[in-house]
């Protein structure tokens, strides 16, 4: 795949401008391939050929053809396992094992629970003495999907099979770091026989082509995940056109540790949470917040099991980290490690780049890395790192770790480690988050809100949320 190429109209083509952009892997520093550099024009043709389809046959399939048509994604998906695992670890520079037990077949898993999801979905009846009121549900009409690097098809995925499930029509925008799987869906869905422009795909810039997908007055809906201040700008140019607007933004998620947890799991559970693709997903626990009287059996073997982690060729079915998606990336996680010492921080472990030999030494490694000794309002305590650098803290009672836990500008996730089932429930609801663990870190049913609160977005997807969230609701009021 040397030149990826936008799919508009159910052609592949290069951006209008002919421009492109490099596409680097953050394995070995190379360019792994161009993408189009697309702007405002290459939009305004996604859209266009998206109004086209909305009037054409899509308008006529039926629930049950679209759900047919998301299952035989999956399934092509799924032939293609191996093809698509190699390319986004390739892209994003996580490990092979990752992407093959991870990402792909949660991408396959998307499309085939919104084929089952959209069968299944009903609005209730209200009758009233005279009347009765029933819901259709109809298509918003043509949706913006705007998503990151950290988890590309898999968060696509996410958002395209909900989207065609509810008969919208799509321009998506996938993250010019890492637009290769993206491309490949694209062939899926022409190969599968998606009517041409009911998914278009623009790659390119953000500030470029993703602003112009937030701009475009044929629009109607934007769903997007990344960076929160992105999200804020998102948000406001969305909302001001009256779009209906998904922000999967940030966190900084604590990780509780009480002192009657199991140890053992949560040690192996803390590791999980924290350096998880790397420390690069939204729900990592990036602060580990430990009761004064566990402290010191804990810290310690956590800090042991991070040191045994082991990081380097992607390829290496043993690797426990690859590397993180740039070096651009990498510095900025540096700069958070040099902060940390700054604000008095030890680090515990890791904070080094791996002496790994070429061509890895060309890439973006970094040593998982664990700091002590930090304040709980510090910088590097506070900020979102979105890399593998956790901080641990101390706590003393359950209200202290409630507060401690609160003390950010996001809520997004946490998970708490505890025996003491009252104390799970307690600490559960006072959590000011969208999602809560126990004894467990990211064990997810396809049904269930996805999202958080604070600046860590708006809105929740998941099951009857994203089919809500991709269509309108039209009451019709029946009087007898
Ligand atoms: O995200 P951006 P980036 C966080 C994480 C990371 C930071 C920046 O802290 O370090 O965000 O990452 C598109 N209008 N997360 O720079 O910029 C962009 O092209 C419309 C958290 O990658 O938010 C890409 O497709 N679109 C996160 C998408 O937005 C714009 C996952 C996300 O990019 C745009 C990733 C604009 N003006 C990063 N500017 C999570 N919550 O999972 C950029 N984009």
């Amino acid at each position: 795949m040397n030149q990826v190429l936008n799919y508009i109209g159910g052609r592949f083509q290069a951006a209008a401008s002919g421009r492109v952009v490099d596409n680097r892997s953050s394995i070995t520093g190379e360019v792994l391939c161009t993408i189009p550099r697309s702007d405002g024009s290459d939009v305004d043709a996604a859209a266009e050929a998206a109004r086209a389809a909305r009037q054409g046959a899509w308008s006529t399939w039926t629930i049950e053809q679209r759900a047919t048509l998301l299952e035989s994604v999956a399934n092509a998906l799924e032939a293609r396992m191996h093809e698509l695992a190699h390319t986004e670890s390739q892209d994003t520079g996580k490990p092979l094992r990752v992407a093959s037990t991870v990402d792909i077949p949660r991408a396959v898993a998307n499309f085939r629970f919104f084929a089952s999801a959209v069968r299944q979905h009903h609005d209730g009846a209200h009758e009233m003495a005279s009347a009765i009121n029933y819901t259709l549900r109809r298509p918003v009409g043509t949706v913006g999907l705007i998503t990151p690097w950290n988890l590309p098809l898999y968060l696509l995925s996410w958002k395209t099979a909900p989207a065609l499930a509810m008969g919208n029509a799509i321009v998506a925008k996938p993250s010019e770091m890492t637009p290769m799987t993206a491309t490949l869906l694209a062939r899926i869905l022409d190969e599968v026989g998606l009517p041409p422009g009911v998914f278009n795909l623009v790659h390119g810039l953000g500030p470029e082509a993703g602003q112009a997908v937030v701009e475009h007055p044929d629009i109607s809906a934007i769903s997007f995940t990344g960076g929160t201040s992105t999200g804020a700008m998102v948000g406001r140019t969305a909302s001001a056109q009256f779009k209906k607007v998904s922000l999967e933004l940030g966190g900084k998620n604590a990780t509780v540790v009480f002192d009657d947890c199991d140890l053992d799991k949560t040690v192996a559970g803390a590791v999980r949470a924290g350096f998880t693709n790397q420390g690069q997903v939204c729900l990592c626990g990036s602060r580990v917040l430990v009761q004064d009287s566990v402290y010191d059996a804990f810290v310690p073997r956590f800090v042991d099991a991070v040191s045994n982690m082991t990081v380097g060729d992607p390829e290496d079915p043993a690797i426990g980290m690859g590397a993180v998606i740039s070096k651009e990336h990498r510095e900025k996680v540096e700069s958070y490690i040099a902060l940390a010492q700054q604000e008095g921080g030890h680090v515990a472990t890791g904070g080094v780049r791996p002496d790994l030999g070429e061509p890895f030494d060309s890439g973006a490694f970094l040593r998982p890395t664990v700091i002590t000794g930090l304040s709980i309002d510090s910088r590097t305590a506070c900020e979102e790192i979105f890399g593998p650098v956790v901080t641990v803290h101390r706590f003393q009672s359950e209200s202290d770790a409630i507060e401690q836990a609160n003390g950010v500008e996001y809520g997004l996730a946490a998970s708490v480690w505890t025996s003491d089932l009252g104390r799970a429930h307690r600490v559960a609801a006072a959590l000011d988050v969208g999602m809560v663990w126990v004894n467990t870190w990211l064990m997810r049913d396809l049904r269930v809100p996805f999202g958080g609160v604070k600046a860590s977005g708006v809105g929740r997807e998941g099951g009857q949320h994203s089919l809500e969230f991709f269509s309108e609701a039209k009451n019709v009021c029946i009087a007898f």
